[in-house]
């Protein structure tokens, strides 16, 4: 059995989180979750805490260091764990798990799966006009700036066998917030990775609110450009684990 670790980085998410890990639980008993918090102030860590054991952990950060920065420490513990497949989805029931079965079967033959909001047109639920505008245009942009054809871009709903971060050099991600998504598909097609896309129904959140600021569409649009001048490519020799997972699984 490959060990599948879900990361889900959480700020503020104390009304979400129970609802998502118990979903996961009764869907995938056999996945292990990891929780990314930055010390929400409303307890959030202090909660998936309490529902430790051997297949939920948290990593606890001290400060909110962003997106970007709590994926990225959540992918490195993920693989010093030995995790064969790495989900990533929002904390917010924004993605739903019932799409990780369908994942699972598509890295079979790929090594990056994304789940896409933009592949049989627009697949979201209850966002305002101004904000698929925003997404729509954002996605459109940054095609034109990487020449990645990605349909979602930005998305934050993925499945990425071990090779796939292994191949990238991690620290060379330097993106914090909406932009983080983009470097990260940008660096998987610039060092070859098989990508396909997983059409899925992207459902607003009802409970929390959104850490999308001004800064962060500012920060994609500007560092979508500088990408293309950045080697992602990792020096080092890829891990005897990551070769073995390479053909069929
Ligand atoms: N650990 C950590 N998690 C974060 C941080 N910022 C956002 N998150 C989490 O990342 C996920 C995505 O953030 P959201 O605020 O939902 O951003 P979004 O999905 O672009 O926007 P909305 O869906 O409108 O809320 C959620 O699970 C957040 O709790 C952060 O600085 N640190
Ligand atoms: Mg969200």
């Amino acid at each position: 059995m490959l060990k599948t670790i879900c990361v889900i980085p959480t700020y503020n998410e104390k009304d979400n989180i129970l609802t998502l890990i118990e979903q996961l639980q009764a869907l995938y008993p056999e996945l292990h979750i990891l929780v990314v918090d930055d010390n929400s102030p409303d307890g959030t860590g202090a909660i998936v805490e309490q529902m430790k054991n051997v297949k939920i952990d948290v990593l606890h950060r001290e400060y909110k260091e962003g997106l970007g920065s709590a994926y990225l420490a959540g992918f490195k513990k993920a693989l010093s764990e030995g995790a064969d497949i790495i989900i990533q989805m929002d904390a917010d029931l924004s993605h739903e798990p019932v799409y990780i079965k369908a994942m699972l079967e598509k890295i079979k033959d790929h090594d990056v799966v994304i789940g896409s909001r933009y592949l049989n047109g627009i697949s979201i639920v209850n966002w305002q006009l101004s904000r698929l505008i925003l997404s729509w245009f954002g996605n459109a942009y940054a095609r034109f700036a990487t020449g990645i054809k990605i349909n979602d871009l930005t998305g934050g709903f993925k499945c990425m066998r071990r090779k796939a971060l292994e191949v990238i050099d991690l620290r060379r991600i330097k993106t914090q917030g909406y932009g983080f998504q983009i470097e990260m598909n940008y660096a998987f097609s610039k060092c070859g990775l098989k990508i396909s896309e997983l059409p899925i129904i992207f459902y607003e959140r009802t409970k929390g609110k959104s850490k999308i600021s001004k800064f962060m569409v500012l920060e994609a649009m500007i560092k979508v450009f500088f990408f293309r001048f950045k080697n992602y490519a990792t020096k080092t020799k890829l891990s005897t684990k990551a070769m073995f997972v390479k053909g069929p699984l």
